[in-house]
């Protein structure tokens, strides 16, 4: 135990050295200008949003601990706002970014800063517009190291690498969603599956050489930060002749395992090491869509490759691989199943193990009445039978400074009219509308059951919450039984994660504490199925004790 007098001389010390060596690099600063960019994919030319032009945008690097500010100054024709998806913004809900939820949008000519602390978390997470379908351009990777001195919980590879994947469009995508809204339609899916900008070698009658090469050095590791960035499809992501040892899933640390194949839903990273441990070559990265429902997708396969670096480097032959099926589900489980949480003595899995809130979500499709549409009805979605209405003015505003008639806050915890969600219902397909959020006082605990309808067809909806990580506890095929599946609950190293895939015509239960106050985005992230109201929020009241409250809104916070 060190004296006073040495505690008081190491203060003295650290206090002289702080500024210098680490208070100073502990804020991160970035400009974002967010502006149009002419750019070619797939032989067409377009314009599209961009962070200072760069599709994907720039990496930003911080380290557990640091606070980033973020400079955004609006360029473009469109309201804007971004996300930093799966940071915690613990009291910092101000800087969470979904448009009319947190924050009011950035408007042409606009500037906001967003300011953020990494407290307690390390991994891959990234960035991206949270309004309109901004996202589909708009995005980019967000990587949190751990603490200076602090190691991996697994072997330091010899380099890293992003591997961004996005979905492009040859038309403009407020186009596509434009035409979408007005028909009541599914919109166009999209042209081709992108890794890092590319989508790879011939494409729909595009002889386009662009593709990306990841150069590895012979009998060297690599850690892969792999972020689907995509708008409205899970994809599966396979290495000819490599293996993938997944570490790390949301920026939370799993037990390591190896897999030839992994799946990623829009909205979920996977950290993955692989060994340059084949003979001298080029081996073909292939990217391609997850769907086990019989909804249209963009079947193109996105292609990369993993090209080893030697002293010869002509006429380096390519290994090829097969995506699995697009409704390979097996193999998607069997990724899925896979993930635990690591749970050791520095990362423990701080599993809620009492529920205070028991919810069951009814997340699904629907059908109503729309005169100027194609079928005289619109294509929706809800939870609980709810559609949600954006608002005019943030919630978190509205909250904030206790404005009325924004919200109301009666989101029912139940489906109002308990049916087989799972079987065949082409019954009450239509929908109530409202903004109505659930809410939750400060460090409540919550079991929420996310339950797929059959609802037009049933289809996997990969879960995004706002504000928290959560544990996902158990899942299962058909409809949830309350009195049978909690005792399969894996109460001990479930993973944690921010977004979870909830299985066709099946559920999945996630557990999680409520100790952020604030107003937070519950929804699905296929962008079509959250622009269809599958989404709703929680609003978690202020704690009692110190850092327990949001604190006040930034002076810049732009205003409806
Ligand atoms: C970018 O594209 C727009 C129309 O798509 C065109 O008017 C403009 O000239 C292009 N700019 C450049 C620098 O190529
Ligand atoms: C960022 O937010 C913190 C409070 O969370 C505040 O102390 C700090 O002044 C802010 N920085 C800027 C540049 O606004
Ligand atoms: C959507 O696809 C249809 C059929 O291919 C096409 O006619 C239409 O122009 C597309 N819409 C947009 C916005 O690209
Ligand atoms: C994708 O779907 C189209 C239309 O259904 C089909 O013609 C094509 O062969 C499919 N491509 C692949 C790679 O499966
Ligand atoms: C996947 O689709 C193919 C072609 O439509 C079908 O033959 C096969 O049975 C399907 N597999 C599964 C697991 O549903
Ligand atoms: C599931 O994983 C096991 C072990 O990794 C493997 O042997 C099996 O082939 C996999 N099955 C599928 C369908 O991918
Ligand atoms: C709506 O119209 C489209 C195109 O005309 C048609 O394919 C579809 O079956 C219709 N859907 C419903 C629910 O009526
Ligand atoms: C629900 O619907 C499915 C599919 O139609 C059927 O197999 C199942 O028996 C139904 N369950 C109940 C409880 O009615
Ligand atoms: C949803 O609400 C609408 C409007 O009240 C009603 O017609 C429909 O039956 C409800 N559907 C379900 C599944 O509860
Ligand atoms: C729901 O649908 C039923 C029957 O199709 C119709 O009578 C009712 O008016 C609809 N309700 C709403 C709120 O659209
Ligand atoms: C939150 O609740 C847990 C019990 O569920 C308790 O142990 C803990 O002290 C509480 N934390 C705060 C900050 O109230
Ligand atoms: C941009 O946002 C403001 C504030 O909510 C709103 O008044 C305006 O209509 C929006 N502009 C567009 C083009 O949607
Ligand atoms: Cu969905």
């Amino acid at each position: 135990m060190a004296s006073w007098v040495e505690k008081a001389l190491i203060l003295v010390i650290v206090g002289c050295l702080l500024p210098a060596l680490l208070v100073e690099s502990r804020v991160r600063h970035y400009k974002f200008n967010v502006v149009l960019k002419n750019h070619t994919r797939l032989c067409s030319t377009k314009q599209i949003v961009t962070v200072n032009g760069k599709y994907p945008g720039p990496t930003i690097v911080a380290r557990e601990d640091d606070t980033v500010l973020v400079k955004v100054v609006n360029h473009v024709k469109y309201n804007l706002s971004i996300h930093w998806h799966g940071v915690r913004q613990i009291r910092t809900g101000w800087s969470d970014g979904p448009a009319y939820i947190t924050q009011c949008p950035i408007q042409p000519g606009q500037t906001y800063t967003y300011n953020f602390t990494l407290t307690g978390q390390r991994g891959t997470l990234f960035y991206h517009a949270h309004i309109l379908w901004l996202r589909a351009t708009l995005h980019g990777a967000l990587i949190i190291l751990p603490k200076l001195g602090v190691p991996y919980p697994f072997p330091k590879p010899h380099k890293e690498n992003v591997l961004v994947l996005g979905e492009w469009w040859k038309s403009d995508v407020e186009a596509v969603i434009n035409e979408a809204l007005k028909s009541g339609l599914a919109p166009n899916v999209s042209d081709a599956h992108t890794i890092n900008g590319y989508p790879g070698l011939v494409h729909k009658n595009c002889n386009s050489p662009e593709m990306f090469n990841l150069n590895v050095k012979p009998g060297k590791k690599y850690m892969l930060r792999i972020i689907n960035a995509a708008l409205n499809e899970e994809l599966f992501f396979k290495i000819a002749n490599h293996h993938l040892t997944v570490v790390e899933v949301d920026a939370t640390y799993v037990k390591p395992f190896k897999t030839d194949t992994i799946v990623v839903s829009p909205g979920q990273t996977t950290n993955v090491i692989i060994e340059a441990n084949n003979k001298a070559g080029k081996y073909l990265v292939v990217v391609s869509p997850f769907m086990d429902a019989p909804v249209l997708v963009d079947n193109a396969t996105g292609l990369a490759s993993v090209r080893y670096t030697t002293s010869h480097p002509t006429a380096l032959s390519t290994t090829l691989t097969a995506p699995p099926p697009i409704n390979a589900t097996e193999v998607a489980d069997n990724f899925t199943n896979s993930l635990r949480a690591l749970n050791s003595k520095e990362y423990p899995a701080k599993v809620p193990q009492q529920v205070d809130h028991s919810l069951l979500f009814a997340v699904g499709l629907g059908v109503n009445p729309c005169k100027t549409c194609v079928n005289g009805s619109r294509v929706v979605a809800s939870i609980n039978n709810v559609t949600f209405v954006m608002p005019n003015i943030a919630l978190l505003q509205a909250h904030y400074s206790n404005i009325s008639g924004v919200f109301t806050a009666d989101f029912p915890a139940k489906p109002p009219t308990p049916f087989n969600y799972t079987g065949n219902q082409l019954t009450n397909l239509n929908t109530t509308t409202g903004t109505r959020v659930y809410k939750l006082p400060y460090n409540a605990t919550v079991q929420l059951v996310l339950q797929d309808t059959a609802m037009i067809a049933p289809e996997n909806h990969p879960f995004h919450l706002h504000g928290f990580n959560f544990f996902v506890v158990g899942k299962g095929l058909g409809n949830y039984s309350p009195k049978t599946d909690p005792t399969n609950f894996n109460l001990v190293d479930p993973v944690e994660r921010n977004t979870i895939g909830v299985p066709s015509g099946g559920w999945v239960a996630i557990r999680f504490r409520a100790d952020n106050p604030g107003v937070w985005f519950l929804h699905c992230h296929l962008e079509i199925h959250t622009t269809w109201g599958l989404k709703m929020a929680f609003l978690v009241e202020n704690g009692k004790g110190p850092n327990e409250s949001l604190i006040k809104p930034p002076r810049d916070i732009p205003k409806c």
